[in-house]
């Protein structure tokens, strides 16, 4: 799915701001047609941002349902001949847009983008009126998936079994664009390289021409000056002298794609790219056919204040520590983040694990809230409808992200279960579907504690191992010596069954800032220090472990919950990004071993 922009034949405006806002507490927006006319409130809302934090009313932070958001747009008069369409980059959960009083668009999954051509309900150089209502409420069909339950005295409690805060709303931007009636639907680019030769494999879809269109691609290096070309909608376009994107060097082509009609442009789109190859061999990933050892952290998209809002400003400034770490990469955990997030790691040579929303398909983290017996893959909880939610995230994931260079491996679920016969079932296709829809990069899933070697069920079905694994936290808590021997075992027995790289994505300690110990004790800034560290002299011993990314970048909010004080306390900065001793030990690390594993030989 393309990124709506700016180009000789396209226009884009951008619709964030303020909107008025209305939380529709008696489930009646729908029903009466709130989008007909003016919203009945005199709230107002900030897009991009999460609405949770943004107001002081608890009804409002914990309403589980639609919210309305309601403001007059202009359409250019110059769009008269054109195509006109709405964009919005996330609508979290789900949401249902109308134009004046028409529903244009619907869409559920809360971190994928969805468009609408709303060309026929709206007229040039007029004010429409635009209405998003977005509902939160996570089920056993929606990824992640979620439970509402409704309480004696009438209020509706949304429970789920993941580790963040279900915050919620318009965390991402709202466009308005314009393209031609014939025009470029769709961008694939495919790269590879021998010597220093570039191959750049294309696919071009169009829509809306009559088919007598023609199609050209000339490729521009970082300066601008042409370095080749082809014809055709599909094809190969090839780089003579050509420079690879590689880790810490995010160097980007643009493929300048133009649709021409007796002789005119009447299409024109610039799709960013890199050159390189990714592959897995025995126990190692390569790009470009060097080993790669991946540094970095898993994240969240969590701030004070605007939630899971993107804000360019917190983004730079994350960028800028994970820098200061010497991390090399990052995993999207637990959901695609912002499309500006993945540009910003193309360009500068960020490595990105790509994951998808599926998060929290485990009945025994309902055991951990006292409900344990429960099956996974059950019609009660992961069913059929939860399975067809997944293959929607999954196609739309790729679909949004197949062509930025830093995606390297797709993850495409966090710690479901493994242990039930249930897994293999319901894993098998979703591999072979996430292979099909991208032949080009490996594809996995991250694997929680109780999948050991013996008792999971699926890692076979996928090309790399990724554990999370707390041994030190919610196992021998307090005891890093039986940690190390535990968690060695453990490496040992995955590399001695599958030979496959392993990359720890997640391993860490819930730290207090300011709290400091002589000993051992959990939760102090010296325990969090001395755990990393017993997990770094185990990484270097076990050749198959190919990377490291610790839990978490930085502190980030939860549900409510005995074991979290106001939020997960795992990050090696805190939630305002203030260095714990913990990033400095990981700064230590990761600047002395840029994208290589310690004692590894150079080739
Ligand atoms: C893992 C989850 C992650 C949690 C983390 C923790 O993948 O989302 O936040 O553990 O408990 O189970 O801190």
């Amino acid at each position: 799915m393309l990124k709506p922009q700016n180009s000789p034949t396209r226009e884009l405006i951008n619709l964030d701001g303020l909107y008025r806002f209305q939380v529709d507490h008696e489930q009646a927006g729908i029903r009466d047609g709130w989008q007909n006319s003016t919203l009945d409130t005199t709230l107002e809302m900030g897009v991009p941002a999460s609405y949770n934090d943004v107001f002081t009313d608890p009804a409002i932070r914990e309403h589980v349902g639609y919210v309305w958001y309601q403001r007059q747009v202009r359409v250019p008069r110059g769009w008269s001949e054109e195509r006109i369409h709405l964009r919005l980059d996330s609508a979290t959960h789900s949401g249902k847009v109308f134009v004046n009083e028409i529903l244009v668009a619907e869409h559920s999954g809360g971190y994928t983008p969805f468009s609408a051509d709303i060309t026929e309900h709206v007229t040039a150089g007029e004010e429409f009126r635009l209405t998003i209502a977005v509902n939160n409420e996570l089920t056993q069909a929606t990824i992640p998936p979620g439970s509402v339950t409704v309480l004696e005295d009438g209020r509706r409690k949304q429970r789920y079994l993941h580790d963040f805060y279900n915050y919620s709303g318009l965390h991402r931007s709202v466009w308005l664009y314009s393209t031609p009636t014939a025009h470029i639907e769709d961008v694939t680019v495919v790269t590879d390289f021998e010597g220093k030769r570039g191959s750049v494999g294309y696919r071009i879809d169009l829509v809306g021409g009559s088919g007598i269109e023609q199609v050209t691609v000339r490729i521009l290096d970082a300066d601008g000056n042409e370095v080749g070309g082809a014809a055709g909608a599909e094809g190969t376009a090839e780089i003579p002298d050509v420079e690879l994107w590689q880790p810490g060097m995010g160097y980007l082509y643009t493929m300048v794609v133009e649709v021409v009609e007796e002789g005119s442009v009447v299409d024109s789109y610039s799709q960013p790219f890199g050159v390189r190859r990714v592959e897995v061999q025995g126990k190692q990933l390569l790009i470009n056919g060097e080993p790669f050892y991946f540094t970095g952290f898993g994240m969240h998209e969590d701030h004070v204040t605007i939630g899971k809002g993107h804000s360019n400003a917190q983004m730079i400034n994350d960028f800028q520590l994970l820098k200061w770490t010497g991390a090399n990469s990052f995993r999207t955990s637990h959901y695609p983040y912002a499309e500006e997030v993945m540009d910003f790691a193309d360009r500068h040579g960020i490595v990105v694990i790509d994951e998808t929303a599926a998060v929290g398909l485990n009945a025994a983290f309902a055991g951990f809230f006292g409900e344990g017996g429960k099956k996974t893959y059950a019609e009660d909880f992961v069913n059929e409808e939860t399975a067809a939610s997944h293959r929607q995230a999954i196609t739309e994931l790729i679909a949004r992200d197949k062509n930025h260079p830093s995606v390297v491996l797709w993850s495409i679920a966090n710690e479901p279960d493994v242990t039930e016969e249930g897994a293999r079932t319901y894993f098998e296709p979703l591999a072979a579907l996430t292979r099909k829809l991208d032949p080009t990069r490996p594809v996995g899933f991250v694997n929680e504690v109780r999948g050991t070697p013996n008792e999971d069920k699926v890692a076979d079905l996928f090309d790399v191992i990724m554990l999370n694994r707390y041994y030190g936290w919610y196992v021998h808590t307090g005891d890093l010596a039986s940690a190390e021997q535990a968690l060695e075992k453990e490496l040992r027995e995955w590399d001695q069954k599958y030979g496959r790289p392993i990359i720890i994505t997640e391993y860490g300690a819930d730290t207090l800032p300011g709290l400091h110990s002589l000993y051992d004790q959990p939760w102090s800034e010296e325990y969090q220090t001395a755990l990393l560290d017993m997990y770094h002299r185990v990484f270097d011993r076990v050749e198959a472990v190919t990377g490291e990314q610790v839990w978490n970048f930085a502190d980030f909010q939860t549900s409510y919950g005995i074991i979290r004080v106001d939020g997960n306390k795992k990050g090696a900065f805190t939630r305002d990004r203030k260095p714990k001793s913990a990033a400095h030990t990981l700064r230590r690390r990761w600047t002395e071993i840029p994208n290589r594993k310690p004692g590894a030989s150079r080739p």
